[in-house]
């Protein structure tokens, strides 16, 4: 077994330990840092959630896999981030109501800091009002939006309602993203931006941010 395969493996056992001390291994043996995350911790995942589908695992074994994936990216996370990047813009970053699902969106926080974006990451299960509330203190250049669930993409279309109730959102660009949206969701909804994963998401948010 490589070494990253032996990565998804601990990944889907929830050696979070383990995962560490295999990671900062493939990095000495200079695996490149996106590699060790795609074909590594996301693969681990990807495979866990084949099985949690299938009711062949259950919540709490995907948790401790998720903290095991979380402690491993955080491990990857100055690799991953272009040295002395200069803060070029904010982002408030939220996954919406009703939804827990947060290693996709802290993927998405990663990638966007290592372009030099300050992102404040307003956590899992926020609300509408937080949202709005959170644009008021920062005055972020973009919101952007994570649902991982059919029942929470919704939400993404209603924070944008609030924030023109409130009329902040001509001060915002607002991107949408998660498994479950599309860029025809997006235009529905009426965001300015959809990116499928969280390297094109911090491309895209650098791109929507006015030169200074
Ligand atoms: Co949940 N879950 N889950 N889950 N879970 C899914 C999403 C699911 C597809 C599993 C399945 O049934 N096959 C399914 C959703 C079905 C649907 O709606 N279509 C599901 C379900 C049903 C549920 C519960 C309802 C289960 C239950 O309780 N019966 C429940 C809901 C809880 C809630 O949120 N209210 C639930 C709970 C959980 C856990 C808490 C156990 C755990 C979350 C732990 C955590 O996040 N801290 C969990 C997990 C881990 C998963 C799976 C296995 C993995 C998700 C993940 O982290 N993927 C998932 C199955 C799967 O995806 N294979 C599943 C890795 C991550 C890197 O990918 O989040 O897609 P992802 O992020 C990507 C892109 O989407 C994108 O970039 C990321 C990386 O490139 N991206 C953005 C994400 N946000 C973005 C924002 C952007 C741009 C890009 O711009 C702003």
């Amino acid at each position: 077994m490589d070494i990253l395969e032996e990565i998804s493996e601990m990944v889907q056992r929830g050696k979070a330990k383990d995962v560490v001390i295999l990671v900062n291994k493939a990095l000495e043996e200079c695996f490149a840092a996106q590699e060790i995350l795609d074909k590594g911790l996301l693969k681990g995942m990807g495979e866990l959630g084949v099985r949690f589908r299938n009711n062949e695992v259950f919540v709490p074994e995907v948790l401790i896999a998720a903290r095991a994936l979380n402690q491993g990216s955080a491990v990857l996370k100055s690799k991953l981030a272009e040295e002395d990047a200069k803060p070029i813009g904010t982002v408030v970053l939220a996954t919406v109501a009703g939804d827990l699902h947060d290693i996709g969106k802290n993927l998405v926080r990663m990638m966007m800091e290592g372009v030099g974006l300050t992102v404040v990451d307003l956590g899992v299960d926020v609300s509408d009002d937080r949202i709005v509330e959170a644009v008021r203190e920062y005055s972020p250049d973009i919101v952007a939006l994570s649902a991982l669930l059919t029942t929470t993409m919704d939400r993404q279309g209603s924070v944008i309602k609030a924030l023109q109730t409130a009329g902040l959102r001509d001060k915002v660009k607002i991107m949408v993203g998660g498994a479950p949206v599309t860029q025809r969701f997006c235009e529905t909804i009426g965001a300015d931006a959809y990116s499928p994963d969280a390297s094109s998401a911090a491309e895209t948010a650098k791109s929507l941010v006015p030169a200074n």
